[in-house]
């Protein structure tokens, strides 16, 4: 047939839909990722994230290690474990970062909603190996995050389906409309991108009337509260600055007003029931809800943002920088050679200015 065309090493520039033929080397991969991630080791985890990342985007898995030869960001050290795996079904690497003691219990801590890398190793370097060892603890000051993580750790430990996302995304489209008639608002993170099942319900609304959405993010808290369904908030007020370039950092967190929450999700509210038996009898569900309002001007650049994957988010900034002499982040993209700010009503329309080929969100599974 005719040659395979070339792998683009960046994601952004890859179609990579929800079908992984890979996983048995991409969850390889992510076990080292992670591991490198808690020694804060950050070019071998990223350079693990992006080999993982480029396995994904391929149309069928991978029978031979010459396979790999004509793609990119696969190092030495991912082209062993893949022959290895190929060869004996298991990497020697990813058995013994699975089977350490550190590993496993920072893993486990981090699981809790609230707990970074720092606060997991601090606590694993004062001997706590159990989530029971760190509650029995009278020493450990819980933050209010972290009280609330593990007291709804169950239900939010637990994967959120695709029927309780919609279910939520209706009761917070119903709160929006009741206070603004004039509202956009979108389902994004994993769910836009079509996956099945995700750890939270990430949503971005704005009302069309500019400089009111913090407003309008107040007013939603307010009524969830008085619905009663309103279980945990973590408010950030806006802190954005229009003069102000797009950050050189991919992680930054955006400056948009947003709040990270807890909502109670009652099982009568989702057609397919919830997403385990045991909540199904007590009737309702904890789930961890996102909610960003940008400024109605910025919605196409937050929609890009927080719609991810995270690996084709920082590879759309690395090409824009790279390839193209522009600062892209969630609020805006700056053109350094025009020196001026480009405008965009669409996602596509970024795209477009970034002479880049459309992707639908469900080809950013980067
Ligand atoms: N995001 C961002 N800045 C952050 C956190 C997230 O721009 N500080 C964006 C990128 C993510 C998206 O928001 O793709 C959603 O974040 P999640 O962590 O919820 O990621 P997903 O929704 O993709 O995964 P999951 O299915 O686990 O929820
Ligand atoms: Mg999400």
């Amino acid at each position: 047939g005719a040659p395979a065309a070339e792998v683009s090493q960046y994601a952004c520039q890859r179609r990579t839909t929800t079908d992984n033929y890979n996983v048995v080397f991409t969850d390889a991969f992510e076990v080292l990722a992670e591991c490198y991630e808690f020694n804060q080791m950050d070019g071998r985890c990223l350079a693990f994230r992006r080999a993982a990342s480029v396995l994904k985007s391929l149309p069928r898995g991978l029978s031979s290690l010459e396979e790999t030869h004509s793609l990119p960001c696969l190092g030495g050290h991912a082209k062993a474990i893949i022959g290895e795996i190929l060869q004996h079904g298991r990497a020697f690497d990813v058995e013994k970062v699975l089977s350490d003691e550190r590993y496993q219990t920072l893993k486990l801590f981090t699981s809790v909603y609230g707990v970074g890398p720092k606060t997991a190793e601090k606590w694993y370097r004062s001997g706590l190996r159990s989530l029971d060892h760190i509650l029995a603890d009278q020493s450990i000051q819980l933050n209010h995050m972290q009280q609330n993580g593990f007291l709804h750790y169950g239900d939010i430990s637990r994967a959120v389906s695709k029927a309780e996302a919609r279910a939520l995304t209706k009761a917070i489209g119903e709160t929006v409309q009741a206070i603004t008639p004039d509202a956009l608002l979108a389902l994004t993170g994993g769910f836009r991108r079509g996956k099945e099942f995700g750890h939270d319900v990430d949503i971005i609304f704005t009302t069309l009337e500019l400089g009111m959405e913090e407003n309008l993010l107040l007013a939603v808290i307010k009524s969830l509260e008085k619905q009663g369904i309103l279980l945990y908030c973590d408010y950030q007020a806006s802190t954005f600055d229009l003069t102000k370039l797009p950050t050189h950092s991919f992680e930054a967190m955006d400056h948009f007003a947003k709040c990270f929450l807890i909502l109670r999700l009652e099982a009568s509210q989702v057609e397919e029931g919830l997403n385990s038996p045991v909540e199904d009898i007590r009737g309702w569900r904890a789930v961890r809800v996102d909610l960003v309002s940008p400024p109605v001007d910025r919605y196409a650049f937050a929609l890009l943002g927080w719609t991810g994957s995270r690996q084709f988010e920082r590879d759309l900034r690395r090409f824009a920088r790279k390839e193209r002499r522009m600062l892209l982040d969630n609020h805006g993209l700056y053109d350094k050679t025009k020196e001026e700010f480009l405008a965009a009503g669409t996602e596509k329309d970024i795209f477009d200015h970034l002479g880049l080929e459309y992707m639908e969100p469900w080809q950013r599974n980067a």
